[in-house]
């Protein structure tokens, strides 16, 4: 830094309030700079917020006079709006708080305001929480759940849960999100007994006025667990009457209830095969009985078994036969990839295939393979990279963002899941920056179509800038301010994905984790009497030939799920992209790559690029502690310590390892490891 540059940072720091903050006003802690008129024939708990939340953070023109208009247009669509200088108006009192939090961005962001109509992408925006009814978060690493309490009293509503509900209902809608389902996909039973609905009923009450409806995950055997039924079979009379009935109890305590998300036959969760009956019957049944209220179902796709010779190829095997038959308030839930939320895999050929049956993509907020909340890694680019993958279902362009947002097939319906990560940490995430992933989740099913690059610059405005202490910093940001912090900061969340995958899995390895944690690096993690799908060395299939998994014709022949050209391209070497490399391929470690380089001395940059890389990131955060508050600062700080010595880890596990097979140098002027291979497994070092 020169220093002009210090003397002006140090003069801002006195003027600036830089009190410490504990991350929990997330994006919205603006305040007004100045009174608004608000002119609005309205009044209903939304349009209310919707009214108080202008005059909190106004920062336009003091006194100028905005009017809320609820009438039609066809052009707005759904929750959509028309946003112009002193007007918003919109079908709904949702369209209109949506159009107000998108105004009260602009104005903070400096995002210019002019006439527009803002339509959402998708029509359901659903956070799925994989919260237990025990207070725990499977794969949650932000603290217990904010709406399931242990205990004695755990199902008393208190004014604290009201509150935080309160809190995460407005944190929502501020970025689109309008629903949520509340419980674990592996769903407890319990959920849909009366006292726990009860729960439910108040949950959905804070919610509703925000526009977030409330969903719940069903256990399939329900009627036989809970409701005293010999069976759970869904073509048998008494079962289909107790799910009715069950849907009407629902119905009359929550009138807006929005549906059921189910797991069923996977990972040892009942369903219909258990009755020898289809993914479809099971669906069906289901969906017939919210279909009077509006109710729908989202079914997962997320299931294979021990015995198959590829798991990547099996939610397709699985699901196209019922292609066409499945009632119109179903939608099949699918995970980004065909494996599992991995660094980085291809898109699941799932997308792109149906062409009769709605189909909705799953993303995964809480970073489970992506370094927990430990690990800084914006995952925009991730979903980006998905959304905008070609299926090539309708010819050139058949993006998977078209394919599902009701472009290509205008009449089905419309959705798309995150796997939340938020829990009762005072940060909500666990990691300031993992903040930034809901954020671009609500952002990116608002908006399909939005860069990576818009989302952190928005995202960084809004959480990082530091206003007086009365409020009164005028809207443009310093170019001070720019080139210091955001422009550097914002590099930093753009490279984090790519940076993640180099340390943890390059080139299209995937599912390396050690043990169940899915944390730390165990390429050589198979205990006896573990299934073979559940272990590192069924993905990576290295030995002394080479390493990868051959999922061309002469493979496993996954490819041929593809349509073309894509299915010739993954298949042929000289086309597949170096990112799927050993995702479709089994190759020699003496392969040549793009670089010029051998695979195995590809393997080795790559590995080391990316713990160089976070520690160019320690670097560049160290500089910008003038312009964050203590707080967040150290604690991110503290983070990035840890992700480098993590990086340092999984370099060195996963170098060491493969070199036993590759029986090559790592190559010289690459900096040396630092564990010992046999410590990094007795250890399980990183066992999070
Ligand atoms: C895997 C998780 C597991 C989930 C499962 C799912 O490890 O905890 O239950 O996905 O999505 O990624 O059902």
């Amino acid at each position: 830094m020169c220093k002009r540059n210090f003397i002006a940072i140090s003069l801002l720091f006195l003027f600036i309030n830089l009190s410490a903050e504990d991350g929990h006003s997330l994006w919205l802690r603006s305040k007004s700079t100045g009174s608004v008129n608000v002119v609005c024939s309205e009044n209903s708990p939304t349009i209310n917020i919707a009214k108080q939340e202008l005059k909190q953070a106004w920062r336009g023109k003091t006194g100028a006079t905005i009017a809320l208009t609820i009438k039609s247009d066809k052009l707005i669509k759904d929750d959509g709006f028309k946003l112009s200088f002193n007007t918003i108006q919109a079908n709904t009192d949702l369209g209109i708080l949506y159009g107000v939090y998108e105004l009260l961005r602009r104005q903070q962001t400096g995002e210019p305001i002019r006439d527009e109509i803002i339509n959402p992408s998708y029509e359901r925006r659903l956070l799925n929480h994989w919260d237990n009814l025990t207070e725990t978060i499977e794969r949650g690493y932000a603290g217990g759940s904010i709406f399931w309490r242990n205990g004695k009293d755990s199902l008393v509503v208190t004014e604290e849960d009201k509150t935080l509900w309160r809190e995460y209902a407005r944190a929502n809608a501020s970025i689109g999100i309008n629903g949520t389902v509340i419980n674990n996909v592996n769903a407890s039973p319990l959920v849909l007994k009366s006292e726990y609905l009860m729960r439910v009923k108040a949950i959905a009450e804070v919610l509703r006025p925000y526009g977030v409806k409330t969903y719940l995950s069903v256990n399939f055997s329900s009627p036989a667990i809970i409701g005293g039924l010999s069976t759970s079979d869904p073509l048998n009379a008494k079962v289909i009457k107790w799910w009715r009935d069950k849907v009407n109890e629902i119905y009359k305590i929550i009138p807006d209830f929005g549906g059921f998300l189910v797991k069923a036959n996977s990972e040892g969760q009942p369903g219909p095969q258990d009755f020898g009956r289809t993914h479809a019957d099971g669906a069906n049944m289901l969906a017939d009985a919210l279909k009077p209220f509006g109710g729908i179902v989202m079914w997962r796709a997320f299931v294979y078994s021990a015995t198959s010779d590829d798991r990547a190829k099996q939610a397709y095997e699985e699901f196209m036969p019922f292609e066409g038959q499945f009632r119109d308030n179903v939608i099949i839930q699918i995970k980004n990839g065909p494996v599992d939320f991995q660094p980085r895999e291809p898109f699941s050929p799932l997308f792109g295939a149906m062409e009769k049956t709605a189909v909705m993509p799953e993303l995964q907020i809480t970073q489970e393979y992506l370094g927990h909340a430990i690990h800084l890694v914006f995952l925009a680019p991730l979903w980006q990279e998905f959304l905008q993958s070609d299926t090539y279902q309708k010819g050139a362009g058949s993006t998977v963002a078209r394919c599902t947002d009701g472009t290509l097939f205008p009449k089905r319906l419309t959705a798309i899941a995150g796997v939340s990560n938020i829990g009762l940490d005072v940060n909500w995430c666990g990691h300031h920056f993992a903040q930034a992933n809901w954020y671009a989740f609500g952002r990116l099913a608002w908006n399909n179509n939005l860069s990576s690059e818009t989302i952190a610059d928005e995202w960084l405005k809004l959480t990082f800038y530091n206003y007086n202490s009365d409020q009164s910093e005028p809207i443009a940001f310093s170019d001070d301010w720019e080139e210091n912090f955001l422009n550097p900061v914002k590099q930093i969340m753009l490279e984090s994905r790519e940076v993640a995958v180099n340390y943890m899995m390059p080139l299209g390895l995937h599912h390396i984790f050690a043990a169940d944690h899915h944390y730390g690096p165990g390429p050589w993690w198979a205990p006896a009497g573990v299934r073979r799908d559940w272990t590192p060395p069924y993905y990576h299939q290295a030995d002394t030939n080479g390493i990868g998994f051959d999922r061309t014709d002469k493979g496993s022949d996954a490819v041929s799920q593809y349509h073309e050209p894509l299915r010739s391209q993954f298949n042929d070497l000289k086309t597949c992209p170096e990112e799927y490399l050993l995702w479709f391929h089994h190759l020699p470690w003496n392969y040549t790559v793009k670089s010029g380089r051998t695979l195995w001395d590809e393997m080795c940059y790559r590995y080391d690029s990316g713990l160089q890389a976070v520690r160019e990131f320690q670097k560049t955060w160290d500089r910008v502690e003038l312009y964050v508050d203590p707080d967040r600062f150290t604690h991110v700080q503290s983070k990035l310590r840890r992700q480098c010595r993590n990086a340092q880890v999984w370099k060195d596990a996963c170098l060491l390892y493969f070199q036993q097979f590759s029986r090559k140098p790592i190559p010289y002027e690459i900096d040396r490891p630092v564990y010992d291979l046999k410590d990094l497994i007795e250890m399980d070092m990183l066992s999070q």
